[in-house]
Order: structure tokens, then C-alpha cells, then sequence
């Protein structure tokens, strides 16, 4: 691990913004220019999801006296990560949840999220929120693909479209109390793969990107939220790009172009070679299509997830996900949550914690000057 990117402008980074031409989607230039830093130096900044609301053996959502201080990662490699996933799902519906009256759907309370976000940010990290929505047409959860004419419906002159921006409202709400942290807003994730219900196959491009649009001016022209740093991450396995930038509302709406992509689950241990060496080379191919996609629409490139469940592989972070990475301009990479939850938390977990397989090599990452962590 290396120091912490200057989050303050610094007259250098303002000539480089400048110089590159990016007009910000959002108006935060801080997170913006601290990320292309990041590339200009080599290195990128390490991301896990929830990472201060619970871990492996504990969980601030029970506690009485939650400090805020814990953090798997924080536990193995000495420092926290640079950059804190926390996900909006639920906040759509407030005490009629199923989650729970102020819950997220992953058990999070959002009054803690909203702390841990600004405790982040002091520690001097920056903050990223996707948000995994219920489906305002059928009542199910984001993954109820069950019908095809869901964006449609919230689109203006939809039948759910008022039902839809009393939703977006709440996000502005909840937002709107962090107003003074940038925060890397992901919305309509993996949005190519076809198990959401806003995914390819489940609406067409035009409604995508009208989706899209109608979003960031609710957001960013309507409540005046330019702390956002807005980022679309498309799945990785249609690798057809010229298709994919069908699903893209513009370059005036976007400020990160992000891939999410994990190493699939493997039974054994059993060639366990052979998958590692697969995933690198698509997560390569990916990567060498999308640095040309943002190089040429001016962009900042980021793995907004990723992962390898269970960690299986004892050296993953330095022989697997480090040569996945290598010579990309990546900014950040995003390693998915180690689930508290009882029966699934032996499986369900993306970072080491204290006393797991590949605690060491994490150590190895973590101290690599390629890596950027928060100390
Ligand atoms: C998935 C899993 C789910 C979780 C969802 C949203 O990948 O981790 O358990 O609900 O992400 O965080």
C-alpha cells in the first residue's frame, strides 16, 4: 500500500482535468481528479463492498455501540480500503420493506450507512453507492425478470412512472444529506447481462438510456445533487462492444466506465489452474476493449465489482487478480462483500478476514506499490 491520493485540487491535477477535457457528468472534481491520479501514478485504489457495516464474525447493524472502526480488510491488511461500497437497495420503501423499515436488502440500516459514508470520506476515501431496487411493476425484487415492459412503465406516460419518481425522490432524499461528500453513484448495473430487471433483452436501448437520462436530471437538474460522480458498469460477458454501447446514454451523463466481472464459483480445487488462467484472460480481453472505449469517449476506466467467492485460491489477489489488472488504466477496483449472515458467511465472501485462506497475499496486495488503501 502506498499513501493516499491528495483528495484536495492541486493546481497540477486541475491543469490535467483541464488538459484532458472531460466535462464532469457530475460536478465533483475532487473524486475525479484523485481517480485519474491514481492511473497517472500506476497504481489503482482497492474497494469492498460494506466494508464498515459488517465483516466475517461481526456486524455494526447489531451492535449497540457500533464504532465504525472495524473493517475486514482493515483486520488483514493493516489498512482500510480507499474506496467504500454501500448499496441503496430498499430505500424505495421505506416501512413497507421486506427488508425492514429502514433497512437496505442486505440488512443494512441506513441511518449507520449514512455515517459510514461521512466517516469514510473524513478518513480521506471516497464513497460509491449502487442501488439494487425493487421492480416497481411486479413487486419483486431486482432480480424479478418475470416481465418485459418494467423500464417502459416508469418511463414518462408509463403506468408506474409517478410510483417510479417517488422512489428516485427517496434517493434524493437520502442523498441529500451527504450533499457535502462526492459520492461514485452506479445506478442500472450490469445492465448487459440479462438478470435485472432494467438488463438487456428486458428493454430496449432507447428505454435504457432514457432510464438513464431521466435519472441524473431528476437527481443532478432537479435536486442539484453535483456531488455525484455518475459510473455504468456493464457485466462482461456479451463482449460484442459495439452492442454494448447501444446501452450508454452519452457521454454528458457518465464519468466512470466500470465492468463488473467475477471469477465463477469452482467446485474443487481441481483445476482451479485453469479457471484462474480463464479469468484472466477475459477479464484482459474485457479490459483492452473497455481502455479503448474510455480512451476514446475521455473516461475513467474502474472494476466496479469483482471477485472470487470464497476466495478459493490462497494467492489470488498478487497471481490472479494482479496480472488480470496489469498495464490497464484502471482506477479502482471493487472486491464484493463478506456477508455476517449465518449458514452463508462461510461462503459468501470476496476479501479475506482474520484466519482465511488468503490473508497473506492480501497482506502482499495491500503493500504492493500498485495498490492504493487508506491508512
Ligand atoms: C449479490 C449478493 C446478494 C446481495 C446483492 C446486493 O451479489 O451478495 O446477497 O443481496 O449482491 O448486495
Amino acid at each position: 500500500m502506498s499513501h493516499k491520493p491528495n483528495l484536495p485540487l492541486t493546481l497540477a491535477i486541475c491543469i490535467l482535468a483541464a488538459s484532458c477535457g472531460q466535462a464532469p457528468a457530475g460536478k465533483d472534481n475532487n473524486t475525479i481528479s484523485a481517480l485519474k491520479q491514481a492511473v497517472i501514478d500506476g497504481k489503482y485504489m482497492y474497494g469492498h463492498q460494506d466494508d464498515l457495516m459488517y465483516g466475517h464474525y461481526w456486524n455494526a447493524n447489531e451492535d449497540n455501540d457500533y464504532t465504525l472502526e472495524r473493517s475486514d480488510v482493515l483486520s488483514t491488511a493493516g489498512a482500510y480500503p480507499m474506496v467504500l461500497g454501500l448499496d441503496l437497495g430498499g430505500i424505495e420503501l421505506d416501512e413497507d420493506s421486506p427488508y425492514g423499515a429502514g433497512k437496505n436488502l442486505d440488512g443494512n440500516k441506513f441511518d449507520i450507512m449514512l455515517e459510514a459514508a461521512k466517516k469514510h470520506h473524513a478518513r480521506g476515501g471516497i464513497v460509491t453507492m449502487s442501488w439494487h431496487l425493487r421492480n416497481p411493476l411486479t413487486g419483486g425484487d431486482a432480480w424479478d425478470v418475470s416481465d418485459t415492459t418494467v423500464v417502459k412503465s416508469i418511463l414518462p406516460g408509463g403506468g408506474r412512472h409517478d410510483l417510479f419518481m417517488g422512489w428516485l425522490g427517496k434517493v434524493g432524499d437520502y442523498l441529500e444529506q451527504i450533499k457535502e461528500i462526492p459520492v461514485i453513484f452506479r445506478p442500472w448495473h450490469e445492465h448487459t447481462g440479462g438478470w435485472f430487471w432494467w438488463g438487456a433483452g428486458l428493454c430496449s436501448a432507447e428505454e435504457y438510456n432514457a432510464l438513464w437520462v431521466m435519472t441524473y436530471d431528476y437527481l443532478v437538474k432537479d435536486r442539484g445533487l453535483d456531488n455525484l460522480v455518475w459510473a455504468i458498469s456493464p457485466n462482461g460477458l456479451q463482449k460484442d462492444f459495439e452492442k454494448w454501447m447501444e446501452r450508454y446514454p452519452g457521454d454528458d451523463y457518465v464519468d466512470i466506465i466500470g465492468l463488473d466481472q467475477y471469477e465463477p464459483s469452482h467446485p474443487g480445487m481441481e483445476n482451479i489452474e485453469a479457471t484462474n488462467a480463464a479469468f484472466i484472460a477475459q477479464m484482459r480481453e474485457l479490459l483492452g476493449c473497455m481502455t479503448e472505449i474510455a480512451e476514446e469517449h475521455n473516461k475513467i476506466l474502474a472494476v466496479t465489482e469483482t471477485g472470487f467467492e470464497s476466495l478459493q485460491y490462497e494467492n489470488w489477489w498478487t497471481e490472479v487478480l494482479m496480472p488480470a489488472l496489469d498495464g490497464f488504466p484502471v482506477s479502482y477496483v471493487l472486491t464484493w462483500r463478506n456477508t455476517s449472515e449465518e449458514g452463508r458467511r462461510d461462503v459468501h465472501y470476496y476479501a479475506p478476514f482474520p484466519g482465511s485462506r488468503s490473508e497473506a497475499d492480501f497482506k502482499t496486495f495491500a503493500e504492493s506499490e500498485k495498490t492504493l488503501f487508506l491508512n
